[in-house]
């Protein structure tokens, strides 16, 4: 490891099939040189297809990993995934509390596939212990409007009605200005609107999109770049390992190889 190499830290679930989870957050971490480490919140086994079931580890087990991470090593960014439970929440809340750094919050609900990774009392405790906590916050539509609380698809308007309530900066992901272009949205505390759109990819699946978006913004941001230019750069990374994904005669991944 060289001297100066920056450490990013993953809180999120294990994907059996590597396209989410902390095994997308960690090669992208990786494919940024960036030192990753990983605190599971749970394992899920699934297909780029399906989710066939999940389990939570308890919080105390989860307080374990996140003591001996935070105990010893110079984190310079820290992002969250799938944390399955209210409880699991408000345990990453309190330990990040007293901790100085980052916080990229990917508030994961459901599996690519459409499967709930997590109840009500996941969404309320994000609500009141992690969100407030964040830099950044990283919604796609759906849950952008379940955090709001508005059925609204403008994504410029929940961006705006996020930023207030939380006083963070929010990236609405998803939207659309046609069907050529992908556009996703960014509001600060501040109240700037920030648009970023790239050609539209048509994908097969989009397993694992969200999770090496945020690994790709949390490893920019460990690697000190301001938050505007390392979601600029976090969304180059994405579009290139959609457009060089894998494909196999089932199943698709992306390409998380920087140089590919
Ligand atoms: O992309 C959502 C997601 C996040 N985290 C884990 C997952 C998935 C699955 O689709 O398995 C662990």
């Amino acid at each position: 490891m060289q001297p100066n190499q920056p450490v990013a830290l993953t809180i999120a679930g294990s994907d059996c099939s590597s396209g989410a989870g902390i095994q997308a957050d960690l090669k992208t971490f990786h494919s940024y040189e960036v030192f990753g480490l990983t605190a599971v919140t749970g394992v899920v086994a699934e297909s780029p297809h399906e989710v066939t079931s999940w389990q939570a580890l308890s919080p105390s087990l989860l307080h374990d990993q996140l003591g001996c991470l935070l105990e010893n090593y110079p984190i310079a960014a820290i992002k969250t995934g799938a944390l399955f439970s209210g409880d699991l929440a408000k345990t990453v809340a309190k330990i990040l509390s007293s901790y100085k750094a980052p916080l990229i919050v990917d508030p994961v609900g459901t599996s690519s596939t459409g499967t709930s990774l997590g109840g009500t009392e996941l969404l309320s405790s994000l609500e009141t212990f992690l969100l407030p906590q964040a830099t950044l916050i990283t919604p796609n539509l759906k849950e952008a409007q379940l955090l709001s609380g508005l059925k609204s698809t403008d994504l410029t308007e929940l961006a705006l009605c996020l930023a207030q309530k939380y006083n963070t900066s929010i990236l609405v992901k998803g939207g659309h200005l046609s069907e050529e272009i992908a556009t996703d949205i960014l509001v600060t505390p501040s109240l700037t609107i920030t648009e970023f759109s790239l050609p539209r990819i048509k994908v097969q699946d989009h397993h694992g999109t969200g999770c090496t978006l945020s690994a790709a913004i949390t490893s920019e941001v460990a690697l000190g770049k301001p938050l505007e230019e390392a979601i600029y750069g976090g969304k180059n990374y994405l579009h290139k390992a959609i457009s060089s994904a894998h494909h196999w005669k089932n199943v698709s991944a992306l390409n998380t190889f920087r140089n590919s």
